[in-house]
């Protein structure tokens, strides 16, 4: 489509705009997540233009992760995850959902006496311990989110107990979380997260503060996530 409008007058920005030209197909659809896009020779052939060519714009769309090579090399538009948010999961859940591998870089983790801001986002009395878990979430090994989640230590009594999935342990230990608020706004990602993310400094994310309960009320988390902007999609049902 758009493509069939590059020339070969400008060569410095012929790659560009063949990038910006996948782009805007990625965008409006054209070309639909999950479908792969022609190969390297198949592009030059039908554009005529250079491979060279042809493998810089498809470069910068990888580095973007907007195209992702897969075996064989070939290359897909990135799927977007999609989480309904209707339903009270946990991350290992949602990537396992989609074929993806949910994976964990620590960032920190300790125990302590909830902090007088901890206490009462968790409705606690001050002085109650809790384990402060702060995660890099990863799908394929591809960071997805970062989250720092705050438990009582009643439910959790070392942050240790957790490998990759928080909600598992919590499960096996008695206490499933049953319900959830969760507040979502939308915001830009600063230099240090931004690093951690993957994405340039001010990239666009959704930040989530999350309370969960146990069937009888008692909160058992509160969560602070920064999830990126340019790979999730929150699905929500409504009803009249
Ligand atoms: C989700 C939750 C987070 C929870 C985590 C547990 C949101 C915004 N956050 O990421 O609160 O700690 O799942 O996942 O949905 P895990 O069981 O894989 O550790």
């Amino acid at each position: 489509r758009d493509t069939a409008r590059l020339d070969a007058d400008t060569p410095t920005a012929l790659y560009q705009r063949l990038e910006d030209a996948l782009r805007g197909a990625i965008r409006d659809r054209v070309l639909p997540p999950g479908g792969v896009i022609p190969g390297e020779r198949e592009l030059a052939q039908r554009l005529s233009i250079s491979r060279v060519t042809i493998r810089k714009a498809i470069r910068a769309l990888v580095d973007d992760r907007l195209l992702v090579q897969r075996q064989g090399a070939r290359t897909a538009v990135a799927e977007r995850v999609e989480k309904p948010v209707s339903v009270l999961t946990s991350f290992s859940q949602d990537m396992l959902a989609r074929g993806l591998a949910p994976g964990t870089v620590w960032l920190a983790k300790d125990m302590g006496v909830a902090l007088p801001a901890e206490a009462m986002e968790l409705g606690l009395s001050p002085g109650t311990e809790v384990c402060r878990l702060r995660r890099l979430r990863t799908a394929d090994g591809q960071p997805m989110a970062l989250e720092l989640s705050i438990v009582p230590a009643a439910y959790l009594p070392s942050p240790d107990l957790v490998e990759t999935s928080l909600y598992t342990v919590l499960e096996e230990r008695g206490h499933s979380p049953s319900r959830a608020l969760q507040r979502m706004r939308s915001s830009i990602v600063g230099g240090n997260e931004a690093k951690l993310l993957g994405v340039p400094p001010g990239a666009p994310i959704l930040e989530i503060e999350r309370r969960v309960f146990l069937e009888g009320g008692q909160t058992v988390e509160y969560c602070r996530s920064l999830y990126r902007g340019d790979t999730y999609d929150f699905l929500v049902e409504l009803h009249r």
